[in-house]
């Protein structure tokens, strides 16, 4: 014990005497003393080897030493910083921060924002539902009771705790919720995710991105969705753009039609992306049917509506000529950092 506190008086006056003005000084002194294999950590040990009745006297011995060594490096550093800073050579404010890794919108995101605006600018509100869905909802309201043929379209994913509940195959369902609780007239659209089982490639999901938009009122025709969707594609596509309409069937609307616009590639002349017709298919719209007004108590005789269904990877792919709907949830940077800066 006695060669011990005489070792340890000999390094007070060791970590007394210890100059520097720099950092590496300030560094060599902490790993000397105070780092895990240091002379303190190294002095610590020989505590078992101590007396019992001299142990809480060594104990205290050997935090004086440790709060010395603290002290003693903490003024080391100090040194160094105003040295440094008197010297103007230790850090140079001068140089560029540490990259800030700044996020970007997923194209999906792009892609509905813009939407959004386009519709919000001709007053229609967006609505929002569960992606959890009853079979009233998602199918019966909507004029596909149970064995109809049109809920073959859509693979759905059934909940296994019950039987009544699907993941939601379109977002007719927010639309179906609105007509239960607001009259007419109704002006909404309804951007959401969507699940279909399907087999995953380069062209199908089993989930993907919808915007449907229902329009009721008074005296709404057919010339007023083909001029709704007009105004949306030239918005969005530019103003050249052209559109055709086909006739279709959906099971909530009558007629029904599909939209196609003039191929974004090619402008018309014909490409691959238009498989050399000019035109690519963007969305399906019609008449709301009379009877999904009376299924939801409203007088088909006074108002009518139109409706319309897009896919958002659809317009996506022929907005940035995306190719593979798996890339929108690989997650891969060098895919989502091409997008950076949309909004
Ligand atoms: C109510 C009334 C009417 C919604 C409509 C479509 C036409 C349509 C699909 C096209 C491709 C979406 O991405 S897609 O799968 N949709 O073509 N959807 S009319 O009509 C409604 C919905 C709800 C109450």
């Amino acid at each position: 014990m006695e060669q011990l506190l005489q070792q340890i008086e000999q390094l007070k006056q060791e970590m007394n005497a210890a100059t520097g003005s720099d950092s590496d000084a300030a560094e060599q002194f902490r790993i000397k003393y105070l780092g895990t294999k240091g002379i303190i950590k190294g002095l610590m040990g020989e505590m078992k080897n101590i007396p019992n009745d001299q142990k809480k006297n060594f104990g205290q011995v050997m935090n004086d030493l440790k709060q010395l060594a603290e002290e003693k490096w903490e003024s080391l550093k100090g040194a160094a910083a105003d040295a440094g800073a008197s010297a103007g050579v230790d850090f140079d404010w001068t140089l560029p921060g540490a990259p800030v890794n700044v996020g970007g919108r997923h194209p999906i995101s792009i892609v509905r924002n813009q939407i959004v605006s386009i519709f919000k600018r001709l007053g229609f509100a967006v609505a929002e539902g569960p992606e959890i869905e009853d079979d009233w909802h998602n199918f019966t309201a909507l004029n596909m009771p149970e064995n109809h043929t049109a809920r073959d379209m859509q693979d759905t994913f059934y909940i296994l705790q019950n039987p009544d509940w699907v993941l939601r195959t379109h977002t007719s369902s927010v639309q179906a919720r609105v007509m239960e609780k607001q009259k007419p007239p109704i002006r909404i659209i309804c951007p959401g995710r969507v699940y279909r089982n399907e087999t995953i490639s380069a062209r199908a999901h089993c989930f993907f991105h919808q915007v449907e938009g229902l329009y009721i009122d008074e005296h709404v025709s057919f010339a007023d969705l083909k001029q709704t969707l007009y105004f949306f594609v030239q918005e969005m596509f530019g103003k050249d753009v052209k559109i055709r309409f086909r006739p279709s069937y959906f099971p909530f609307t009558e007629p029904s039609a599909e939209m196609d616009i003039s191929c974004t590639v090619c402008g018309g002349k014909g490409c691959s992306l238009c498989k050399h017709t000019g035109w690519v298919e963007i969305l399906g719209c019609g008449m709301v049917h009379p009877k999904m007004l009376d299924n939801f108590g409203i007088d088909s005789s006074k108002y009518t509506g139109f409706a319309f269904g897009m896919g958002m990877e659809r317009i996506c792919q022929l907005k940035y000529r995306v190719n593979d709907l798996r890339l929108y949830s690989q997650n891969d940077v060098r895919f989502l950092d091409q997008f950076t800066g949309g909004v």
